[in-house]
């Protein structure tokens, strides 16, 4: 098939980056529609194999279900658990509690009854955002962020009733609740103040956890000391701190090794490893990171590079991701990284199809050996859903060619594919002021020709090409070196115009002279999730296309710039369904 007729739809370039409707994540309490009860039966954006909150049967209907931020996600007697925020009455944000399941291999999820909801004057308006830390001893205890009578942010501790109950189902609240709050002598902002981490012990025996907090515009990350995890003293001067940044929500603090790719315990110090924090910043919903030293005598974290600028700031995520969590998976060795992707589409449609807000994949995460960043793989479990494997020997895909990978099931694919360039001649030379990846994609969509791209996959495609969303590369001649950059276009993802279908950009610190570019979509009904370079950028996107639903959905590799470039190899698999609530 000729690629140029592929493309004749009228070129949308910079135009769609400012005319894009922006439904990112937001707290919006949308109370009129929290009761709403009904829910569409017709489901071809629910996902297969992605986390999503149970059905709620009691009225043989589809039931609503709020957002999710992962809380507090542990490993635990053979389990793994993992809670999150959720709304009982409605698909908005509201009424939130903390919802729980379980899982033995990370893919297959049973729901359990709430595990923490409000019952205490020190979360009556709302249990929110917190995590779990295992006490000497293997006890696991969660700290947590209750929404008091005078609707203050304070924190809270719950223990399960049973330790020996692996499941973990009920978890009793201390009546010295809460053990940290807002008071005249703190300072503390008691409408921000919220998120407790993971504990970590210091050698002096002082377990720490820093709280998301902001003053004016400063970003601060409020550490706390506490003897015996009840008696919580605030220290002087927080973790870490940041002008002009805004709230910080969901901060996570860890230790990453510099040495291999094992995870380490959250309390883990010490010249083998380097410390991670990072944050959920409110103003932009998105979730940045940065990698720096723990002073344990100063108790404070010193960051390589600060947060200051959003759009050099290292993102575990390019696309749609946030209120991000990880915790240490002791039995396997590895820190797991969990993430909340809301939905693209409107608030009524959200409630006519009845729920909103999935989970990323987890993913294992681990210290690049540069040493500058962090690279992140979906867990290996996910690979068991694989069947049907496609394997393309290797071909060249010549500049204005389309592919279709036929033989998988392309709702519901896995696809990992590595391209090889060998000719640099025609790469574009990339403009001084072009800093903003996500910007760059936008102007140059995948229907813009280039000279060295756009060359990846076309997802969610309809058969006419009407539909489709582009994952895909494009490299830039800069001065010394080349330049990658990964976008996901959603811009042709939908033809329902309701939908937010912003591009999503990153740069990839790879070196397609010496090595190839490798490219994996995990594609599931209304998600692709999209890894770049082996996992150093991640690109999310939620999509709702109107033709390329279940079987009428295809797959293609393209190449849209002048150039050839290579596949060395081309893997696809259908994945099964997973049992998830
Ligand atoms: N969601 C929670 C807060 C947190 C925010 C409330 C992040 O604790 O700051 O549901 O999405």
């Amino acid at each position: 098939m000729a690629f140029f007729s592929l493309w004749l739809l009228p070129i949308l370039t910079l135009c769609l980056s400012h005319g894009v409707l922006h439904l990112e994540a937001s707290h919006h309490v949308f109370e009129h529609l929290q009761t709403v009860s009904t829910g569409s039966t017709n489901q071809p954006y629910r996902t297969a194999y992605h986390f999503q909150p149970p059905k709620n049967w009691m009225n043989g209907q589809l039931g609503l279900f709020g957002f999710a931020d992962p809380n507090g996600p542990l490993t635990y007697k053979g389990f793994y658990h993992l809670f999150y925020q959720y709304n009982p009455k409605g698909a908005v944000w509201g009424n939130i509690v903390w919802a729980h399941s379980v899982s033995t291999d990370l893919v297959n999820w049973t729901p359990l009854d709430h595990a923490i909801y409000p019952s205490q004057p020190s979360d009556i308006n709302g249990c929110w955002s917190g995590s779990a830390t295992f006490l000497p001893g293997g006890k696991p205890v969660i700290l947590y962020t209750g929404i008091d009578p005078q609707n203050r942010q304070v924190q809270n501790l719950a223990k399960p009733k049973n330790v020996s109950d692996p499941l973990l189902r009920e978890w009793v609240k201390l009546p010295q609740n809460p053990l940290m709050a807002p008071t005249e002598s703190n300072k503390i902002n008691s409408s921000s103040f919220r998120d407790p981490t993971t504990a970590w012990l210091g050698h002096d025996g002082l377990w720490r956890a820093i709280i998301g907090s902001k003053r004016d515009r400063r970003g601060l990350a409020i550490l706390y000391r506490s003897k015996d995890f009840v008696n919580w003293v605030k220290a002087k001067h927080p973790l870490y701190s940041e002008k002009g940044t805004g709230m910080w929500e969901c901060p996570d603090f860890f230790p990453a090794s510099i040495k291999s790719s094992s995870g380490v315990d959250t309390s883990i110090d010490g010249p083998e490893v380097r410390h991670v924090l990072k944050v959920s910043l409110d103003d932009t919903k998105h979730d940045y990171y940065v990698i720096g030293t723990y002073s344990a005598s100063k108790d404070k974290f010193i960051p390589d590079k600060g947060f200051e600028d959003t759009n050099s700031v290292l993102r575990y995520d390019y696309g749609k991701f946030y209120a991000s969590k990880t915790f240490y998976d002791g039995p396997k060795n590895r820190r797991i990284l969990w993430g909340w992707i809301n939905e693209s589409s409107s608030v009524s449609d959200d409630i006519t199809k009845g729920w909103s807000g999935i989970q990323a994949i987890p993913r294992t995460i681990v210290l690049h050996k540069s040493g500058k960043q962090l690279v992140q793989w979906p867990i290996v479990e996910i690979e068991k859903l694989r069947t049907n494997q496609v394997n393309w020997p290797s071909k060249v895909l010549k500049g204005g060619s389309i592919l279709h990978v036929s033989g998988v099931s392309a709702a519901q694919a896995d696809v990992e594919v590595s391209f090889e360039v060998t000719k640099f001649e025609k790469a574009e030379v990339l403009d001084p002021s072009w800093t903003n990846p996500q910007l760059l994609c936008s102007r140059k969509e995948a229907s813009v020709k280039g000279g060295l791209g756009p060359f990846g996959l076309l997802v969610f495609a309809s058969v006419g090409l009407e539909e489709y969303t582009a994952v895909f590369f494009r490299i830039f001649k800069s001065k010394d070196k080349y330049v990658v950059l990964m976008c996901s276009d959603q811009s042709r993802s939908s033809l329902n115009k309701n939908n937010d279908r912003t591009t999503y950009g990153a740069f990839l610190d790879v070196d397609p002279v010496h090595e190839k570019l490798s490219l994996r979509s995990l594609i599931d009904h209304s998600i692709v999730e999209s890894f770049g370079g082996e996992g150093k950028a991640g690109i999310s996107a939620r999509v709702y296309p109107t033709l390329a639903i279940n079987d009428d959905t295809h797959l293609y590799a393209f190449n849209n710039g002048t150039s050839s470039v290579k596949i060395t190899s081309l893997r696809a698999w259908s994945l099964k369904k997973a049992h998830i609530n």
